[in-house]
Parts: structure tokens; C-alpha cells; sequence
């Protein structure tokens, strides 16, 4: 038995935690094994991980570097939780995965996209999202829902161009493997959004359900 592994990617601020847990609820209402993750993190050890990417330090982080905290924080919870949810049958729904790091190190910070292809079959082998939400919303708007927060972390801290250089990486990833992307409008009010998810739920269901 495979599960389904949904993932919901996009800008900063795009609703994704919001969406993440509504989706998850509307599942288990219809009797589904749901296992909800993020990342980077997931894990005890990928979640320390997470604190180092995401602490403003005095030392700069190279690039590579945290291209392959990003990537073993992923190797560790693959091994520990998506792979073995998958294996059970449950739906696993995971904040952000291996699409981030196309847009965030790829796009954001300029990496080669062919090291980072190469770092996701090191990792995964075969396994990709069956489906991927992309929350899409201006800039502008994820920003201002950030910084309402309160503390800002290392990524938060990053101007208006990495930004939208992240967002652009984002479209053009869905724009290349629409089969897999469901693209969002999230500068929608919540309700509208949830609204289009909830137009989603059949064809999960029905997929969930094999
Ligand atoms: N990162 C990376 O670089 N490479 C990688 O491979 C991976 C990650 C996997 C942490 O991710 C950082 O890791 C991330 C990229 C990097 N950095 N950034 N930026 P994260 O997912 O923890 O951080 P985040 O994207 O910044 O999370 P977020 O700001 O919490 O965004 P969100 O989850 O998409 O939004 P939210 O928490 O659901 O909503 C934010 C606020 O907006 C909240 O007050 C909501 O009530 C409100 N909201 C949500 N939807 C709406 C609508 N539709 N209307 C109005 N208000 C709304």
C-alpha cells in the first residue's frame, strides 16, 4: 500500500500552516490516516536542524551550507516519518518541501539548480509530492502577514528582490509540471481560499482512498 503525499509550498505568509491544518481536518472528517509534517523539520534532529537555518547569526551561512542543512534535515525525516506514513497508507501533508529549495536556494540565493537535482535524487531516489499546492500571493502581501508576527527570522530578514526572485522560481515550477501543481490564489480572503480547497477534497479523497 502507497500513501499520498501532498505538499503545500509558496512566499512567505502565503497561509500555508493556515491551509495545512483546515486540509488535514477536512481529511480525518472522512476517516483518513493524515500525518502532518514540515519542514525543515519533522523530526527531533531535522528540527534542530531547522533552529540553525533559521537563527539570525553574527557568521554569515554560506549558501552551500545551507543547501545541505536543508537537504539532511530532509534525508532524516524521510527515514523517520514520510516514507514509514507513506508505506502505512496515510496521507502525508508536509509545509514546504524539496519546491522550496528550488525557489529558496535556487532562485533566492542563486545556487546551480542542477547541484540541487542532483542533492534531491541523493536524497529521495524516486519519491516526489503526488500533488503540490502552491499559495500564491504578491510580495508585498506575504510580507506585511510576516512582519504582523512580530520577530523576523534569517529568511524573513531577506529584501523585496529575494522575494520575488523566490516567487518567479515557484510559477515557474508549477508552470512546468502542471499535472502535479494545484495553484492557489492566496491574497483571496481565507474563506475564498478554503473554499477552493474544499473544491479539491473529491479528487483527494478519491486518490487517498486509492
Ligand atoms: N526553506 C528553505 O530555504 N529551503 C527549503 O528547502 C525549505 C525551507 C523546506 C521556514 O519555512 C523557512 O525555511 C522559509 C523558507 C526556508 N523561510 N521563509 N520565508 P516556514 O514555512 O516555517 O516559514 P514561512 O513560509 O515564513 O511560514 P509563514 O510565514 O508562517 O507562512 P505561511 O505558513 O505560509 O502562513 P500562515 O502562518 O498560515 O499565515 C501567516 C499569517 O497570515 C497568519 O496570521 C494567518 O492568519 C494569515 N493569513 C493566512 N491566510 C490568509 C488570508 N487568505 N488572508 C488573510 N490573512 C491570512
Amino acid at each position: 500500500m502507497t500513501g499520498l503525499f501532498i505538499t503545500l509550498e509558496g512566499p512567505e505568509g502565503a497561509g500555508k500552516s493556515t491551509n495545512r491544518d483546515y486540509l488535514a481536518e477536512r481529511l480525518r472528517a472522512q476517516g483518513i490516516e493524515v500525518v502532518l509534517t514540515r519542514e525543515p523539520g519533522g523530526t527531533l534532529l531535522a528540527e534542530r536542524i531547522r533552529d540553525v537555518l533559521l537563527a539570525p547569526a553574527d557568521e554569515p551561512m554560506n549558501p552551500d551550507t545551507e543547501l545541505l542543512l536543508v537537504f539532511a534535515a530532509r534525508a532524516q525525516h524521510l527515514a523517520e516519518v514520510i516514507r514509514p506514513a507513506l508505506a502505512r497508507g496515510a496521507v502525508v501533508i508536509c509545509d514546504r518541501f524539496t519546491d522550496s529549495t528550488y525557489a529558496y536556494q535556487g532562485g533566492g540565493r542563486g545556487l546551480c539548480l542542477e547541484r540541487i537535482a542532483s542533492l534531491e535524487t541523493f536524497v529521495q531516489g524516486d519519491l516526489r509530492p503526488d500533488l503540490t499546492l502552491l499559495f500564491d500571493l504578491p510580495v508585498a502581501v506575504g510580507m506585511a502577514r510576516a512582519s504582523a508576527r512580530g520577530r523576523l527570522d534569517r529568511f524573513e530578514l531577506e529584501g523585496h528582490g529575494f522575494f520575488d526572485a523566490v516567487r518567479s522560481a515557484f510559477i515557474r515550477r508549477a508552470e512546468a509540471e502542471p499535472a502535479r501543481y494545484h495553484l492557489l490564489d492566496a491574497a483571496q480572503p481565507l474563506a475564498q481560499v478554503q473554499q477552493n480547497i474544499d473544491a479539491l477534497l473529491p479528487t483527494l479523497l478519491e486518490r487517498a482512498r486509492g
